[in-house]
């Protein structure tokens, strides 16, 4: 089977996309790569593993010619936070990491995943049940890159037959890696914090009210959208997905009701504040059901208790070291 090939593979998502990708289609048929170099020890343990830089074109081509690369996961990118104190930086990686893909997938005819987000809608958006096709006019450089990624990707689905597929993804919580400086990172927060402290100092304030998806369930909607008979799809840009539309006080009394004793307090990031209010606060993820059977397993409660196992075992295993 042709080689998939995975940009940003050393993130928050990428962490766990790869060894999900690895049992289902063979652990040399997947090349994790990233912009960090890795000590000897560490790329072998994740091996196959090759340092890329997806701002150079020519480093995207070698990688996709030596593999013989049928497939790309382009999940290097700058989130929302990291982005806004570095704009230019943040356009740089985004857009021409993008752009490089989609020019080597056009060489090479390879198929093309590209995750948006919720960031990719702005102000003007309607902000709850958002629709699949709605405004999207984002106030952050994130969100920019992310809806002028998405009009790519639509692209060069149309002009050159290019099979791009995308998710708007929401805020992610997850267990094995930490959020790389995005504006939900709070969400995950909470959870390691319950279980090191006890207590957590929120940035966001309580009633901020934002979709959330547990890992496990972004990783399946991910590798289905991938699989799914490329006639089925309406949308090549991205498809709305989400589990739960939450406040940061809400995730906190989840945990709570496990964390006997667990207390937040708030202090806002301005910044950041600024960036959740004005994101949707809840999609329609319809078109998503009906052209590809997306359906999360995930709820607030169920995510709550399984994030706080893994997370206890995973910071026991780690002192125990
Ligand atoms: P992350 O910040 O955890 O990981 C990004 C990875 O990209 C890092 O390992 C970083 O080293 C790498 N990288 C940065 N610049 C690079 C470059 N020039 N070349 C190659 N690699 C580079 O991000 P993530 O959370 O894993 O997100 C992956 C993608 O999913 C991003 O496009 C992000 O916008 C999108 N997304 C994530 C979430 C979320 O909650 N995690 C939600 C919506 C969308
Ligand atoms: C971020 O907060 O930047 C990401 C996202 C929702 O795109 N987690």
């Amino acid at each position: 089977m042709p080689t998939i090939l995975v940009t940003g593979a050393l993130g928050q998502i990428g962490a766990e996309l790869v060894p999900a990708l690895r049992a289902r289609y063979g652990a040399d048929n997947v090349i994790a790569t990233d912009l960090k170099v890795l000590p000897p020890s560490g790329a072998a343990a994740i091996a196959p593993y090759a340092h890329l830089d997806c701002t150079e074109a020519q480093q995207l081509h070698e990688a996709v010619q030596r593999y013989d690369v049928g497939t790309i996961y382009h999940l290097a990118a700058l989130l929302s936070a990291s982005a806004e104190a570095a704009p230019q930086l943040a356009w740089s990686v985004n857009m021409s990491g993008l752009y490089n893909v989609l020019e080597v997938a056009r060489g090479y005819g390879c198929q093309v995943f590209f995750p948006s987000s919720i960031g990719a809608f702005g102000p003007t958006t309607p902000r709850d049940l958002t629709p699949q096709v709605a405004v999207q006019r984002p106030t952050t450089i994130y969100g920019v890159t992310k809806v002028a990624g998405e009009l790519l990707c639509d692209y060069y689905a149309g002009r050159f037959g290019i099979d791009t597929r995308g998710l708007r993804l929401p805020g992610l919580i997850s267990y094995v890696a930490v959020p790389g400086g995005g504006t939900t990172d709070y969400a995950v927060e909470m959870f390691y914090h319950a279980v090191r402290y006890g207590r957590y100092t929120c940035f966001l304030s309580a009633d901020t009210r934002l979709d959330m998806m547990y890992m496990p369930d972004a990783i399946a909607a991910m590798m289905d959208l991938m699989a799914t008979d490329s006639g089925r799809l309406r949308y090549r840009n991205a498809y709305n997905v989400t589990a739960m539309s939450v406040t940061s006080a809400e995730i906190a009394a989840a945990i709570a009701r496990q964390v006997p004793g667990f207390t937040v307090d708030y202090e806002v990031d301005p910044v950041r504040q600024a960036i959740a209010d004005s994101w949707p606060r809840s999609l329609d993820d319809s078109a998503a059901h009906a052209d590809w059977g997306f359906a999360p397993r995930y709820d607030l409660e169920t995510m709550t208790t399984d994030m706080l196992a893994r997370l206890a075992s995973k910071l026991a295993a780690a002192r125990s070291r």
